[in-house]
């Protein structure tokens, strides 16, 4: 069964994460990724958050499989000859340089474009033309200035920032789409295009809803916020605590353990259809009667003494046993998953989803895989490459340069010779689907 993106070859200038989870989820998707590093230096990451002394981090590992991985100094003049080959034979170019650093090197759309006018060039930034289009950009400052961190926490503490990495992994999600569809678009107009994604953007794209609210604010209280009805609005939409966003009031409850177990918690939406089977459940069948609450709206301005009463119950039983109980009355609720509980769940490896692989320096690692299932083109998760582990292979194979041709742009230093150490280290390539 051929990969959906087959013969799709993707030159892959990304370094960090919001550029390397986009061109991952190609790779996933069958694409040849040649990711670009600098000679003995590589992807930052490699050497960043490391659990293991001079082995690729879990970081660059979790971010780079199925790629090839060659050396190259774009900045030296045999590097840039090299670089112009590779832009000749690639479908697609990914970056995410600080602003300029592409021109810097010398090579600004204009002239891709002679090279090669079927290439797409497709970046992620911190920003999009504007004030800050200069500025370098990561996951948290996105975040900030997405409208994320201010609509996230509580009404009385600070602007917080999530866990999920919504300006990186989020914004390498949009450029994927864009890179496919500017991809659809060349099969009819025979032409490449630019792609651009600021990570801004993704994230502000993320807080739709909160732009929904922001507009609500000026005709009143926004009903469904912790604030209403005894708190203050100012003239910005306020963090709404674990409030739901949505026309349903839900919010997080402690189970059973929550004394010694910080993720003995569940979320509890309290939704209309399915309010009979809740209060009946949870011992508070004579609200169906009372006028007091048995209407969304009596019940709104009382949301924390209705969630008070929920926890009540829910302190009676763990995350899990809440799940079986509520679902079948149709009360949509969610066990607070930890990472461990996440890493073990058995359906999660069934799917996919989390993955093993196998590392020829680090030995066994658990990573997740493509969130995007395609039934005629399921993801197979390889491990990353080692630094220039394929620089000789790219060179020979893909650009048809003899061994003569190799050792002199190795002797140059416009290639890495890390092959050695990957050669020496090279284990059979394990795959797990
Ligand atoms: N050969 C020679 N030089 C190379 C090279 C290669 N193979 N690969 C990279 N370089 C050079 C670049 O050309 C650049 O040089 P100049 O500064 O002279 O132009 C330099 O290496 C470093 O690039 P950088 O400025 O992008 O790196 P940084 O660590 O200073 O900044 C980051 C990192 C992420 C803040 C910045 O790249 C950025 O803002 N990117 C856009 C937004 C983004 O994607 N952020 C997400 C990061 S994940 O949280």
């Amino acid at each position: 069964m051929g990969k959906a993106l087959e013969g799709v070859r993707i030159l892959d200038m990304t370094h960090v994460q919001s550029g390397p989870t986009c061109t991952q989820l190609l790779a996933w998707f069958g694409a040849d990724v040649i990711k670009v590093e600098r000679p003995g230096v590589g992807d930052a990451t490699r050497g960043q958050l490391r659990d293991i002394p001079d082995v690729d981090s879990l970081y660059f590992t979790m971010l780079n499989h199925n790629k090839r991985s060659i050396t190259l100094n774009t900045k030296s003049e045999k590097g840039k000859e090299i670089f112009t080959r590779l832009i000749e034979e690639c479908d697609v170019m990914v970056e995410n340089f600080a602003p300029g650093a592409l021109d810097r090197m010398g090579f600004s759309w204009d002239r891709i474009q002679k090279i090669n006018p079927r290439l797409i060039y497709a970046s992620v930034k911190g920003f999009g033309p504007g004030p800050y289009q200069e500025c370098k950009v990561y996951e948290n400052v996105a975040q900030c200035t997405g409208g994320s961190a201010s609509t996230t926490g509580f009404d009385d503490g600070p602007p917080l920032v999530t866990g999920a990495q919504i300006g990186d992994s989020g914004t390498g999600l949009n450029l994927a789409l864009g890179i496919v569809t500017a991809l659809f678009h060349r099969e009819k107009s025979g032409r490449g295009q630019r792609v651009e994604c600021a990570m801004q953007d993704g994230v502000l794209n993320l807080c739709r809803v909160k732009l929904r609210d922001q507009q609500r604010l000026a005709h009143g209280p926004l009903h469904e916020y912790p604030q209403y009805p005894n708190g203050t609005f100012g003239d910005a939409t306020p963090r709404a605590g674990n409030a739901s966003g949505g026309g349903q009031p839900g919010w997080v409850v402690k189970c059973k353990g929550w004394e010694t177990d910080p993720n003995a918690y569940t979320y509890v939406i309290a939704q209309a259809a399915a309010f009979p089977g809740l209060a009946k459940v949870i011992g508070r069948a004579d609200w169906l009667e009372d006028p007091e609450w048995n209407t969304p709206e009596a019940r709104l301005p009382k949301l924390e003494a209705l969630f008070h009463e929920i926890e009540k119950w829910t302190m009676t039983k763990d995350k899990f046993e809440v799940m079986e109980i509520l679902n079948p009355l149709n009360v949509p609720c969610g066990p607070i998953l930890s990472m461990k509980e996440l890493a073990e769940e058995p359906s999660l490896r069934k799917t996919g989803t989390v993955v093993e692989v196998d590392h020829p320096t680090r030995g066994k690692y658990l990573t997740v895989g493509n969130p995007i299932k395609l039934s005629a083109s399921p993801a197979e998760v390889k491990r990353s490459p080692l630094l220039g582990e394929h620089t000789e292979e790219i060179l020979k194979k893909v650009l048809g340069f003899s061994d003569d041709e190799i050792k002199a742009a190795q002797s140059c230093g416009a290639v890495g010779d890390e092959h050695v150490t990957a050669d020496a280290l090279r284990l059979k390539s394990t795959s797990f689907g």
